[in-house]
């Protein structure tokens, strides 16, 4: 997608300022894609300080993600909040099966004009994941929504670091299959602010609590003042929630008054911008590489008439001499 100079950028993002679903999907496009269009679409959102609270949601394919994400936008339209669903699934690149069982999870705040959902499937271009999220959360805050969910499938290591960089971290485990043990091995609990059991219906959630305490307890230095409460759920039902959501306005409170918020705050914009200088320099090594550069040099190493290091240095080089940007 392309938009038309940067008057377009502006009538652009203004449409969606108030309200309209379809240019809201065109600038998240712009950001999914790493569109050409996108430095004159974030410049134009302004202030990038918003009071929107970003609540990340992470934990293993199954464990009912999308089912406590339903649940807890009820309970935040219950309250009148406006919020958007970001959910980010990298190994869907396609629109496939866990993205339509969103859609159809999702189907009850479809008609709400408070409720917005988006999923991202793609890596984008620009940077990927890593850079792609916290662009589309710049926007989605920038917009009006009061509260913004990303949901990441806690698999590998940006879809970690991206709950990570919310404000609230919540990281599901269900009962069984030693559930509660691997988000512990995979030091996904650990980015945890709040821990949730759900499926607690199920056989084997107070041994999943005790885990997860047991992890608590042996990272405990990490969190300097917050007390990491572990919470059961059953989603389903809607069992819990309004208890984990009263844990989400404690956490926000206590961001605000440690200046913990902050902190997250330019943690996220170092990723996004990291994001963007890695999504930079692969599109100018691309560019270079078709223009023979990396070829020859590959040939010069392969030739034993240079090394890899060299190399690789040269063409740094040559990366950082040309135009910024271009
Ligand atoms: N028994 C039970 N099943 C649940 C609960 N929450 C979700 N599920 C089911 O678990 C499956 C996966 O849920 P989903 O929300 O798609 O998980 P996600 O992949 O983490 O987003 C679905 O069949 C849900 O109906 C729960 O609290 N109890
Ligand atoms: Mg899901």
């Amino acid at each position: 997608m392309d938009v038309e100079g940067l008057e377009g950028a502006e009538a652009l993002v203004d449409a969606a300022r108030n309200g309209n679903r379809r240019s809201l999907a065109r600038v998240l496009s712009a950001v999914e894609d790493g569109s050409g269009s996108l430095r004159g679409l974030l410049a134009h959102l302004g202030p990038t300080e918003t009071d929107a609270h970003i609540i990340g949601i992470t934990g293993s394919p199954g464990v009912g993600k999308s089912s406590f994400t339903t649940q807890l936008v009820s309970a935040l339209r219950a309250r009148n909040q406006r919020v958007a669903v970001l959910a980010v699934d990298p190994s869907s690149p396609f629109s496939g099966g866990a993205i339509l069982g969103d859609r159809v999870r999702m189907q009850e705040h479809a008609m709400d004009p408070g409720v917005y959902i988006r999923s991202m499937a793609s890596r984008g271009h620009l940077g990927g994941l890593s850079a792609a999220t916290p662009q589309a959360l710049r926007v989605l805050s920038a917009v009006g929504f009061d509260v913004v969910i990303v949901e990441t499938v806690g698999v590998g290591q940006s879809e970690v670091e991206v709950a990570a960089a919310a404000d609230t971290t919540l990281v599901l485990v269900a009962p069984g299959m030693g559930d509660g043990i691997q988000a512990v091995k995979a030091g996904i609990a650990e980015i945890g602010d709040i821990l949730v059991v759900n499926k607690a219906d199920r056989d084997g959630a107070d041994t999943a609590v005790r885990d997860l305490r047991h992890a608590i307890s042996l990272a405990e230095a990490s969190q300097q003042d917050w007390a990491v409460p572990i919470h059961k759920v059953i989603s389903t039902r809607g069992d819990g929630i309004d208890v984990v959501l009263q844990a989400i306005d404690s956490h926000r409170e206590w961001l605000a008054t440690s200046g913990e918020r902050q902190r997250r705050r330019v943690h996220r914009a170092k990723s996004e911008i990291v994001g963007i200088v890695m999504g930079l320099a692969r599109q100018r090594l691309d560019e270079l590489g078709s223009g023979q550069a990396l070829t020859q040099a590959a040939t010069a190493v392969a030739g034993g008439a240079s090394d890899p290091f060299t190399a690789a240095d040269e063409l740094l080089a040559a990366l950082t001499s040309g135009t910024p940007g271009a």
